[in-house]
């Protein structure tokens, strides 16, 4: 299978070729072996007590100095803001996944909201939740709870059909991305995904952090902790929605979190 591999940085042209062809890329060797040891021992404490199933658990960067850091990382920010075409972004959430062991493959879905269907907005359906997903654990090999994308289907008028959802089928499309620990997957809202199955003896993890304008309502906490805010760098406190806002909502302005040239 051929893979939307791009460089770390800045967004290039070809980036964005990809991305509106495809719905995704891949960035390899974003976190060194150290990063990937912390984020990932960081990532069993917040599913320490886990029952052995697949979850997710949000927040997490405001108890863990090495998820924290992920929020603006370098490699990564860049292609966010460029995608965007805009500086005016916010964190809607940050969740760490687990899935267990022998964990089977999910269910087929498109990012959203099940409170109002992204569909519902028009056509195509627009880049709402921009999804950065550092993987954790080995998948060099399809089995090892990869996420399984179809490519181009962020731009399908059609949705991907009841049977296939329902029945967890294959289809002859579908990409299981196969990539080192380490590496960071950026995906549209839109495209169809599932995680596939995980056929090792220890738990997979990912850390997924979505990327909204900053009228998207917060999916992982209800506000942000004044003590975060207080402690953390201007551009993550930027990056959190929580601006200082001249006047009502957005009327008198948006003060564009300060990012670094
Ligand atoms: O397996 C994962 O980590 C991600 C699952 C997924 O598709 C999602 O959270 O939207």
């Amino acid at each position: 299978m051929l893979d939307p591999v791009v460089e770390p940085g800045e967004l290039t042209e070809l980036d964005r070729f990809i991305f509106e062809s495809w719905g995704y890329f891949i960035i390899p060797d974003v976190l060194n072996q150290d990063e990937i040891r912390s984020v990932l021992e960081a990532s069993q404490r917040l599913h320490s007590g886990h029952k052995g199933v697949f979850q997710q658990v949000g927040n997490g960067f405001e108890r863990e100095p090495s998820i924290e850091r992920l929020l603006d990382h370098p490699a990564v920010l860049p292609k966010v803001r460029g995608l965007y075409q805009s500086d005016n972004v916010i964190v809607q959430a940050a969740w760490c996944t687990l899935q267990p062991a022998h964990g089977k493959t999910g269910g087929w879905h498109q990012d959203g909201s099940s409170a109002f269907d992204f569909r519902q907005l028009g056509y195509p359906i627009p880049l709402l939740q921009l999804r950065v997903s550092y993987l954790l654990t080995d998948q060099t090999r399809p089995g090892m709870g990869n996420l399984e994308l179809i490519p181009g289907s962020h731009r399908s008028r059609v949705p991907l059909p009841e049977h296939v959802r329902t029945e967890h089928a294959e289809t002859p499309i579908s990409h299981i991305v196969c990539a080192p620990a380490g590496s960071a997957l950026v995906f549209h809202n839109a495209v169809w995904h599932r995680a596939y199955e995980h056929n090792e003896d220890y738990d997979r993890y990912t850390m997924h952090f979505v990327y909204s304008p900053p009228w998207m309502r917060y999916a992982d906490r209800f506000e942000n902790t004044e003590a975060f805010l207080a402690r953390t760098t201007p551009v993550r406190r930027g990056l959190m929605g929580d601006l200082s806002k001249p006047d009502a909502a957005y009327a008198g302005g948006y003060h564009t979190p300060p990012y670094l040239p």
